[in-house]
C-alpha cells in the first residue's frame, strides 16, 4: 500500500514536469520529459523592445546559486519567489563579495533603457540584469523569472534542472504609465486581497494601482476628523453585504506593499457626483441639509456635493489633504464622471476649484475624461473611459498639452463580460474577449490624441458584481496582460499571433498560483493549465 502511494507520488511529479515543460516548448510530454528545453524569448509577456537569443547557450540555476544584488530588496523579492519554488537557499549577497548565479547591478546599463527599462544578459557564466534605477531592475528580475521553467511560479518546492536560455535582452516600456485599477467602494477587498492583485500585476510590469475609494456605495478611507465617513458611508456595499474601509495605518501598509514591487498607488475619491455614501455620512454636505439613505444599489448618475457651500471645499480639504500625506507619488485622482446631478456651469467651477485643491497639497490631479469639460491645469491629466474613437473635447484637451491615460471602456474595461455567457460583470460597453482587448493601438486610437499626448494605459476593474478574489482573477486574466502588453511593448512587437502564444505561456504559471483565470477560447492553453 505505502509503495503504491509512493509510486503514485513519483508518476505524478513527473507527469507535472513534463506538463510544465511541454506548456512551455508546445512539445509532447513524453520528448518534453527527457530535453532541458528552455523558454523561448517570444514567451516573454509583455514583449520585450529587443531580444536576441543565443543559439546552444544555456544557464542553469544550481543548488549553490547566489545572487548579488545592488538593491537588496530586489535580490530578497526574488530569493523570496525561487527559494519557494527550486528549494535552494538562494543567499542574497552584495556584488562585492564576488561573482554569483545573478548579478543585479546599478551600473553600466545602456543608456536607451532609461529609468524604467533593464538589460539582462543569459552567458554560460551567469545571469546579470543591469539598469539605470531600481524600477527598472525590478521588471528585469520580472522578466528573468518568466525565463525559468513555468514550475518557478510555484509557491511548493519543484525539480530541477532550473536552465534558461542564453541571449541578450535590451528593453523599455512604450509608456511610463501602466496603471490598473480596483474599485473598492462597489464591493470592498481587505488589504490582503488587494495585495494579492498587486503581486499579480507586478509580474506584467504594471506600474500603477489607482483605487477608487468612494462612489454612491461606500466610502473606503479613514479621514481625521470625518469618522461617519467610515462608520456610516463605510458600513455597506452594492447588495447591502458589510462594506469595510482602511484605517490610514492599513492605506499606508497597501502602499507601502505597492512600492515594494515597484507599483505607485493613486487614490481616487470620486467627486462631486458618485458620492452618495459621504452625503449619507453628513447632512451638511447636502444643499437641502438632508442625508440621504445609503444606498446599495447600482445605478450612476444621482448624487452630487453641493458645489455652492463652502463646508464642501472645507471637506475636501481634509480628504484631499490627508491622502495627499498618505501618497508618495505624484498624482491624486478627483473622478469627475457622471455628473448629471450637477448643472454643467458648477460642474466646470468646481473641478477648476478642486484642481486648486490638489494643487495646493502638491499632488498633480487626474481625472475621467469628463473633466477637459471645465479648464484643465497644465498639470491634470485626464483619462479617456468612452467607447468612441473621437471626442472633440478630450481632442482639443489633448492639443492644449492635458495629457491623456487610455482606458476606453469597450477595450480596456475588465468589469466587461468576455461572452454572454460569462457570469460576472456587465456589458453595456460591450463583451470583450481577449482579442478585443488586445486589438488597438493606445497611440492612435483616439483622433487627435497622438502618441506624444497619451500618458499611457488603464485597465479599470469596476466591482459592482465583483466579491471575491477569484472574481477580480477571473475578468482581469488573461485582459489585464493584454492591456499591460499595450502599455509596455513597442507597436512593432504588435501580432495576435505571436501575443496568442505569450499568453497560452502564462497559463501554467497560473495554475500553479492559484490565479482563477478565464480559459479564452481564442487561446490555445497547453493541457494541464
Ligand atoms: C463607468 C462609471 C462607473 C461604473 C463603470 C462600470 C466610469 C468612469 N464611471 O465608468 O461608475 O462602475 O462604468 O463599467
Amino acid at each position: 500500500m505505502a509503495r503504491r502511494t509512493q509510486r503514485g507520488r513519483r508518476i505524478g511529479i513527473t507527469a507535472l514536469v513534463a506538463a510544465a515543460l511541454s506548456a512551455v516548448t508546445g512539445i509532447g510530454p513524453a520528448v518534453a520529459a527527457r530535453t532541458t528545453a528552455t523558454v523561448p524569448f517570444s514567451s516573454v509577456l509583455p514583449a520585450p523592445a529587443g531580444a536576441t537569443p543565443a543559439a546552444g547557450v544555456t544557464y542553469t540555476l544550481g543548488s549553490g546559486a547566489a545572487i548579488s544584488t545592488d538593491v537588496p530588496d530586489i535580490g530578497d523579492y526574488l530569493a523570496g519567489v525561487l527559494r519557494r519554488s527550486t528549494g535552494y537557499p538562494l543567499p542574497v549577497r552584495s556584488p562585492s563579495s564576488g561573482p554569483a548565479a545573478v548579478s543585479l547591478l546599478l551600473s553600466a546599463a545602456p543608456a536607451g533603457v532609461g529609468d524604467q527599462g533593464y538589460q539582462l544578459d543569459v552567458t554560460r557564466s551567469g545571469i546579470v540584469v543591469r539598469a539605470v534605477k531600481p524600477e527598472g531592475l525590478f521588471a528585469g528580475v520580472q522578466t528573468l523569472l518568466e525565463l525559468l521553467p513555468a514550475r518557478a511560479a510555484s509557491s511548493t518546492p519543484q525539480p530541477g534542472p532550473w536552465v534558461v536560455g542564453g541571449g541578450r535582452i535590451v528593453d523599455h516600456p512604450r509608456f511610463a504609465y501602466r496603471g490598473a485599477m480596483l474599485d473598492v467602494a462597489r464591493h470592498f477587498f481587505s488589504v490582503a486581497q488587494v495585495e494579492r492583485y498587486i503581486d499579480q500585476i507586478a509580474l506584467y510590469k504594471v506600474n500603477r494601482l489607482h483605487l477608487h475609494l468612494a462612489d454612491d456605495q461606500g466610502w473606503r478611507i479613514a479621514v481625521n476628523g470625518w469618522d461617519r465617513l467610515t462608520s456610516v458611508g463605510g458600513s455597506t456595499e452594492v447588495g447591502g453585504g458589510p462594506g469595510g474601509f482602511y484605517t490610514q495605518a492599513d492605506y499606508r501598509a497597501i502602499v507601502a506593499y505597492a512600492q515594494s514591487r515597484y507599483i505607485t498607488v493613486i487614490p481616487e475619491v470620486d467627486m462631486p457626483g458618485h458620492t452618495n455614501a459621504a452625503l449619507a455620512s453628513y447632512a451638511e454636505l447636502n444643499c437641502d441639509g438632508q442625508a440621504p439613505p445609503l444606498y446599495t444599489g447600482t445605478d450612476v448618475g444621482f448624487s452630487s456635493l453641493c458645489v455652492g457651500k463652502p463646508i464642501t471645499y472645507r471637506f475636501l480639504d481634509d480628504v484631499i489633504g490627508q491622502l495627499a500625506a498618505l501618497t508618495p507619488g505624484p498624482y491624486l485622482h478627483i473622478g469627475g464622471d457622471e455628473a448629471q446631478s450637477t448643472v454643467p456651469a458648477d460642474y466646470a467651477a468646481f473641478v477648476d476649484r478642486v484642481q486648486q485643491i490638489v494643487a495646493a497639497h502638491g499632488k498633480q490631479a487626474i481625472g475621467w475624461h469628463d473633466v477637459v469639460n471645465a479648464t484643465p491645469l497644465p498639470s491634470t491629466v485626464a483619462q479617456f473611459w468612452d467607447t468612441t474613437t473621437s471626442n472633440t473635447a478630450v481632442a482639443d484637451a489633448a492639443r492644449h498639452g492635458t495629457k491623456i491615460i487610455m482606458s476606453p471602456a469597450n477595450r480596456a474595461y475588465l468589469d466587461m463580460k468576455y461572452t454572454k455567457a460569462t457570469p460576472l460583470g456587465q456589458d453595456w460597453a460591450g463583451l470583450t474577449e481577449v482579442r478585443k482587448a488586445y486589438g488597438w493601438n493606445p497611440g492612435s486610437y483616439l483622433s487627435g490624441v497622438g502618441e506624444p499626448a497619451v500618458l499611457g494605459v488603464e485597465a479599470p476593474l469596476w466591482t459592482e458584481t465583483i466579491v471575491t478574489s477569484a472574481d477580480i482573477e477571473y475578468m482581469a486574466f488573461p485582459r489585464l496582460a493584454a492591456i499591460a502588453e499595450l502599455g509596455w511593448s513597442p507597436q512593432s512587437t504588435h501580432d495576435w499571433t505571436a501575443f496568442r502564444g505569450r499568453l497560452a505561456a502564462q497559463g501554467p504559471r497560473w495554475t500553479l498560483q492559484g490565479v482563477a483565470y478565464y480559459k479564452s477560447p481564442q487561446i490555445t492553453w497547453p493541457t494541464g493549465s
